[in-house]
């Protein structure tokens, strides 16, 4: 086991142990452990070989027994003790979102409660209204909670299935008797999370491709095998779809299995229209059936009278009009980034220096890098008070005047306190260059209150950015509960910027509402949010939701050099 999963596990022990009912100070130990473990930089092994895991702080005997025996067998008889003594559905709830060790305690005690499935129909019986600790307003959040549950089970993050997807399709590639592959579906359109992922290959030997496929690493499980179609689970779960067609019908299955299923019909009926069928397997004049030969995708657009459409606006939100009319995007690019906005460093939750973040953005190509580390009242981040942030502009002058060969720009990202009103006062935020002004606390306000915040924080003359506007963690929490709307109204009224932080677990903005912010001239920044130099990668997921909002590098803050940034910022 690694430091991560013995953390991950110690976690777990602690929601376990709660459930089961030991004191409130066992619990905490473990989870305090926990944090300890995976903030630990010295090698386990060492630690444990040498004895010295009882001289970190908070780690006694028998929690380094516990973590010894982890790191030298990969097991652990607590945890595997206390799996046993708790039934599986009960660990599943702790998914839910406001819905901890306690709450699963009570409802297994008293209601019997075992599963997510049973919890959602006591919710409905009203059963949970009436329970000590809990009420009709818990049960409804609850039930909210599950029904964000359901719709997001079997989906999973981009950054994975793009590392999956990648290395497949490098594979199909590879293989001599591959004439084109490309990745579809839910992937190559961008979208935020994704089902499953759909290769394509054309070949005129499908069995041979297949079967070099099927020997992929990494595959768990063949749910599906044929000649030129076969599904397959892999080790993180996520299934893979191949299908494997003539060269000829390539253009027309690809564009099938990219759809959206909705883009699929509105075209199927613009062909029908035209006295055309439109199919994976080809377009077909009137009762014929010998396809018309399209060489690729952008022909079958041409033959239906429309300008080629990128897969991440196949939506069916006016693509099909605009590419009538000839008034789509010329849709931003991942290399039109110039700058990367808002990365952290060691002076709040991040993992290397100013300079190392700085060098690592310049080794990607990029001409400016903003700093903006967490403010005070984000305590758990090491939030930067007005003494430290007089320090660290220091060494950003420092650097900048040693010369990197990227510029550093000082910037923040404040906290909006619950009342919509900053974290840092006037003078303090006067100092930066960059003000990005985000929410980390309250989430639970209601709407109104929630909307009138991120409208005073957004009016507030220093703030340039909104950062994360919606709050939500994908397939974990949705956002806290406000008008965007009326955001991306205040933002196009007062010349403000709206983040799209491109952290696979935010997306946030959503396209949906990147559209809508197109649409009233607000301007986005695609935000890496990066914490380590590895997050510096994620504004290419980023740039895909710009792209899927529609969004030209004009519209993009960070597409601009530098002078023409600082200047966008003035608005
Ligand atoms: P996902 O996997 O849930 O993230 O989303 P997709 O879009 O990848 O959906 P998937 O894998 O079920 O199917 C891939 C594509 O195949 C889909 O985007 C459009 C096409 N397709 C699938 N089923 C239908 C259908 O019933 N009608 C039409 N027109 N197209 C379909
Ligand atoms: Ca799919
Ligand atoms: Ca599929
Ligand atoms: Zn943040």
């Amino acid at each position: 086991m690694n430091k991560n999963e013995i953390a991950q596990t110690l976690e777990i022990i602690a929601d376990l142990m709660e459930i089961r009912g030991e004191n409130s100070f066992k619990c905490n130990a473990h989870r305090n452990a926990a944090r300890i473990i995976a903030a630990v930089e010295e090698p386990l092994e060492e630690l444990v070989t040498s004895g010295r895991l009882t001289q970190l702080k908070g780690i006694g005997e028998s929690l380094a027994a516990k973590i010894a025996e982890m790191v030298q067998t990969g097991r652990s008889t607590v945890y595997e003790e206390l799996r046993k003594q708790v039934p599986e559905g009960l660990l599943e709830m702790l998914s839910l979102s406001g819905f901890g060790p306690k709450k699963a305690k009570a409802v297994w005690e008293q209601l019997g409660i075992k599963s997510i499935g049973e919890l959602e129909y006591a919710c409905k019986e009203n059963r949970l209204a009436a329970l000590p600790g809990f009420g009709e307003k818990t049960q409804e959040k609850i039930l909210k909670a599950i029904a964000f549950h359901n719709k997001q089970a079997g989906r999973f993050l981009c950054d994975t299935a793009w590392a999956i997807g990648g290395d497949l399709l490098g594979r199909l590639r590879a293989h001599k008797k591959v004439i084109r592959a490309e990745i579809g579906g839910s992937l190559r359109r961008c979208k935020e999370t994704i089902g499953d992922i759909d290769l394509l290959a054309a070949s005129a030997d499908p069995e041979a491709v297949m079967e070099h496929f099927l020997e992929s690493p990494g595959i768990a499980d063949v749910l599906a095998r044929g000649p030129t179609k076969s599904s397959v689970r892999m080790e993180q779960g996520i299934q893979v779809d191949l299908r494997i067609v003539s060269d000829a019908e390539y253009p027309f299955a690809l564009n099938y299995f990219t759809g959206s299923k909705e883009h699929n019909t509105a075209l199927r009926g613009r062909a029908k229209k035209m006295g055309l069928k439109l199919n994976e397997y080809g377009l077909f004049k009137g009762d014929s059936d010998q396809s018309e030969p399209c060489a690729d995708e952008a022909a079958i657009y041409r033959r239906l009278g429309l300008a080629y459409i990128e897969p991440e606006l196949r939506e069916d939100m006016g693509e099909i009009a605009a590419a009538e009319r000839n008034q789509l995007p010329r849709l931003v690019e991942p290399r039109d980034i110039r700058g990367l906005v808002h990365a952290h460093s060691t002076w709040s939750d991040g993992k290397l220096s100013i300079e190392r973040m700085a060098l690592a953005a310049r080794a990607r190509g990029y001409e400016y890098i903003v700093i903006c580390d967490h403010t005070q009242s984000a305590a758990y981040a090491k939030g930067l008070t007005p003494e430290r942030v007089v320090e660290q502009h220091k060494e950003i002058d420092a650097l900048n005047k040693k010369g990197l060969g990227i510029r550093i720009l000082k910037g923040t990202e404040v906290d909006i306190l619950g009342d919509g009103s900053l974290d840092f006062d006037d003078k303090v935020l006067g100092t930066f260059e960059v003000v990005i002004a985000s929410i980390h606390s309250r989430f639970n306000l209601p709407r109104a209150e929630q909307t009138r915040r991120l409208l005073r924080a957004v009016e507030h003359p220093r703030v340039h950015m909104i950062g994360h506007p919606a709050g939500r963690l994908l397939l974990s929490r949705e956002g806290y509960d406000a008008d965007l709307d009326a955001l991306i109204e205040a933002a196009a009224r007062h010349g403000k910027i709206l983040e799209i932080n491109a952290h696979p677990y935010r997306l946030d903005l959503d396209w949906r509402d990147c559209i809508k912010a197109r649409h009233r001239g607000v301007l986005v920044s695609v935000n890496p949010d990066a914490h380590e130099e590895e997050g510096l990668d994620h504004v290419r997921f980023g740039v895909g939701i710009a792209r899927k909002g529609w969004y030209e590098a004009s519209g993009v803050a960070n597409a601009a050099p530098l002078d023409a940034f600082l200047k966008l910022l003035r608005r």
